[in-house]
């Protein structure tokens, strides 16, 4: 069973003026899509590993055969995080989006950051220093929120974390409207944050 590429959860204009409907079509019908069809071509020769829901391919990227490693760590890290992404954002304007975090993420943030000014303020200085592609990262360790980042499509789910909140620094994520200025996409990026499921993600990596 191959995997397939859903549609966007919403629009391709919907995250305007944050993020441009001509950004959402290259990244998700140009740039996801190849990330599906490149997995798919990897694991052609291997149905038990199709077999898997996507995020477990990634967790258990280890045990894949050496020889597809490392395609498979990339296609299938970029299926998974951008699965994840398109359903962490939401329609400007709709209950939950933007603003200031709600509900038990909230009070985890104020524990963990001080407030939301000063997590934002961390998440952006840390994800903004990321060398060239990859993501920063919300996750949960050891009872408390940390920021992170990785490089190219690798997840903290090979990590055995479930990422919280997440986003893409690939240059392909802003460049047309952003160009070079990656601290403006990231600080714009927060009025599509989807505070829902933000916490529904938050329920699961606290396990
Ligand atoms: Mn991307």
């Amino acid at each position: 069973m191959a995997y397939e590429l859903a549609p966007l959860p919403y629009d391709y204009a919907a995250l305007e003026p944050f993020i441009d409907a001509e950004t959402m079509h290259l990244h998700h019908d140009k740039h996801h899509q190849t990330y599906v069809n490149n997995i798919n071509g990897l694991l052609a020769n291997h149905p038990d590993l199709a077999a898997k829901p996507i995020d477990d391919l990634v967790r258990d990227v280890a045990q894949v055969p050496e020889d597809i490693r490392t395609g498979v760590r990339n296609n299938a890290g970029g299926h998974a995080n951008h699965t994840a992404f398109w359903h962490l954002m939401g329609p400007v304007g709709s209950a939950g989006v933007g603003g200031a975090p709600i509900g038990p993420i909230a009070a985890q943030i104020a524990a963990d950051f001080g407030d939301f000014e000063a997590f934002k303020k961390a998440f952006n200085e840390t994800t903004a220093k990321q060398f060239g592609s990859g993501w920063g990262w919300l996750v949960y360790q050891g009872g408390k929120l940390k920021i992170v980042t990785t490089g190219n499509q690798d997840s903290p789910l090979s990590q055995g974390l479930f990422p919280i909140l997440f986003n893409d620094v690939w240059e392909h994520a802003y460049y047309l409207k952003y160009q070079n200025r990656r601290p403006d996409y990231l600080a714009a990026w927060w009025n599509v944050i989807n505070w829902v499921e933000v916490n529904r993600r938050f329920a699961i990596a606290k396990g």
